[in-house]
């Protein structure tokens, strides 16, 4: 790219401060948490939507592909540049009173998740969409991403929590779609097909979503398991209990003994165990006895053996956090990578039977660690590299077992991404989930919002 004739043409046009073309910042803004080799070949951060208008339009004129950026925290290299122009938002994060009337919110897309928890808390309200990435990720990243997170189980993923969004497509046309409206039926939901697209149909500039009140009162509870398919059968009975489920989360020895480790600290059940679950429950004030009924006819029914309750905040997030803490332990202790396949609840238990069997019967040199929104049937398979395996062994070893798990997948009927998206890593496994009709169709969708192929090219799906 000719970056030198770029800049002379966009002199005078824009603040000469909106570019960054620094190698240094080049490597950083053009690579995420996926650590894929990456590299902007200029920098953008625009502060209004006009100004990203412009740059589109420009880059439009003069052929230059553009590749979105937010907090880079995707895990599917969605946001990695290979010499495009990167659009940072991270000047974009203001945020707009909250209108209690509608309860929601109007914010810029650079904003993160959690500077828009701690603006609307103060009304007791909250965007349901928790992550463990909130300090850093950003709600246009979520939005194209249609993040899910810890609590989808209760809230759903981002698209349900969206009511208004402004976008700009490559020809730099801003989009104001669906106005803030509760309900409009009039036509295509051009928002819900921009939600998730993973910035390869246009750039989401700003949002407003819709919020809703704190759970009533919670309690965390942390319980052992023999296996996948027991933590499964406690959460059958667990659907009929006395509260709401607002998460159902679950991690094997390996997870909780690197984060414990990390963390320095002892899990306080008495004994260890194969595998772990986290449930989060809400019910309202006054019904404690009745959980705890509920919780001593389990133990004395023997669906579970032992467990742990948190009702305090900090006994809660003490608990929380060894979940939380899984995916930054394994990436600061070895190469790792991550599949976030999902599949039918009711076919989770015998999924990962299979996984757990194929990985012991291949002999291949990998680690795996199994956790995840078990409620959702969305389980995070990252396979990690062991101390003896060289590195061209353990990427040898992961193309073999990935393509065990993709097969096994299709015949269960289930999804390369649960959660993560497309984006590079993805990107040839996705007739895995999607048919070739549908495959058709996305070509054509992107052919009309992007015809020369320059919005975040080579992820999700190539004209
Ligand atoms: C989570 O559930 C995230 O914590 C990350 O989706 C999952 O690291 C992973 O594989
Ligand atoms: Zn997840």
């Amino acid at each position: 790219m000719d970056w030198k004739t770029f800049l002379s043409a966009a002199k005078g046009l824009f603040p000469d401060d909106l570019f960054l073309i620094d190698a240094e910042d080049c490597l950083r803004y053009g690579s995420d948490w996926t650590k894929t080799a990456g590299t902007a070949g200029l920098v953008v951060r625009p502060r209004t939507t006009d100004e990203v208008s412009e740059v589109l339009k420009l880059c439009s004129q003069m052929k230059i592909p553009v590749v979105p950026s937010g907090g880079r925290t995707g895990l599917a290299g969605g946001a990695v540049a290979r010499g495009e122009l990167v659009l940072s938002f991270e000047r974009m994060n203001r945020l707009s009173e909250v209108d209690i009337h509608g309860n929601t919110v109007r914010v810029q897309a650079g904003a993160t998740t959690q500077a828009v928890h701690e603006h609307c808390a103060p009304q007791g309200l909250m965007w349901p969409i928790d992550l463990a990435s909130k300090g850093s990720c950003e709600i246009g990243g979520n939005l194209s991403t249609n993040a899910g997170g810890l609590r989808v189980i209760r809230y759903g993923m981002a698209r349900k929590w969206v009511v208004g969004l402004q976008a700009v497509t490559m020809a730099g046309e801003i989009l104001e779609l669906n106005r803030d409206l509760e309900k409009n039926n009039t036509g295509y939901d051009l928002i819900q097909l921009l939600i998730g697209s993973e910035g390869t149909l246009a750039v989401i500039t700003e949002a407003t979503l819709k919020l809703t009140r704190f759970p009533n009162h919670s309690w965390v509870m942390f319980f052992p398991f023999e296996s996948p398919r027991a933590t499964l059968d406690f959460f059958a009975e667990a659907r009929r209990g006395p509260f709401e489920i607002l998460a159902f989360e679950f991690f094997s020895k390996a997870c909780l003994d690197i984060v414990s480790a990390r963390l320095n600290r002892q899990s306080r059940l008495g004994h260890s165990s194969p595998f772990y679950a986290l449930m989060e429950v809400e019910f309202p004030v006054g019904r404690e006895d009745e959980v705890d009924q509920w919780l001593g006819m389990m133990l004395e029914n023997r669906v579970v053996s032992d467990g742990l309750l948190a009702k305090s905040e900090s006994e809660k997030d003490q608990v929380w956090g060894l979940r939380e803490g899984i995916t930054e332990s394994i990436q600061a202790t070895a190469p790792v990578k991550k599949y976030d396949v999902s599949v039918p609840v009711r076919k989770l238990a015998a999924f990962l039977e299979e996984v757990e069997r194929a990985l012991k019967q291949s002999g291949l040199g990998i680690e795996l660690y199994l956790f995840g929104h078990l409620g959702d049937g969305s389980p995070h398979l990252n396979l990690v590299k062991p101390a003896i395996s060289t590195m061209e062994q353990f990427n040898q070893d992961c193309a073999e077992f990935e393509k065990t798990i993709f097969v096994l997948l299709k015949s269960y009927g289930g999804s390369v991404s649960a959660e993560h998206g497309v984006g590079i890593l993805k990107k040839h496994w996705l007739t895995v989930s999607r048919s070739p009709a549908e495959m058709r169709l996305f070509r054509d969708i992107k052919r009309v919002f992007d015809p020369q192929g320059l919005l975040n090219p080579g992820k999700v799906i190539d004209l």
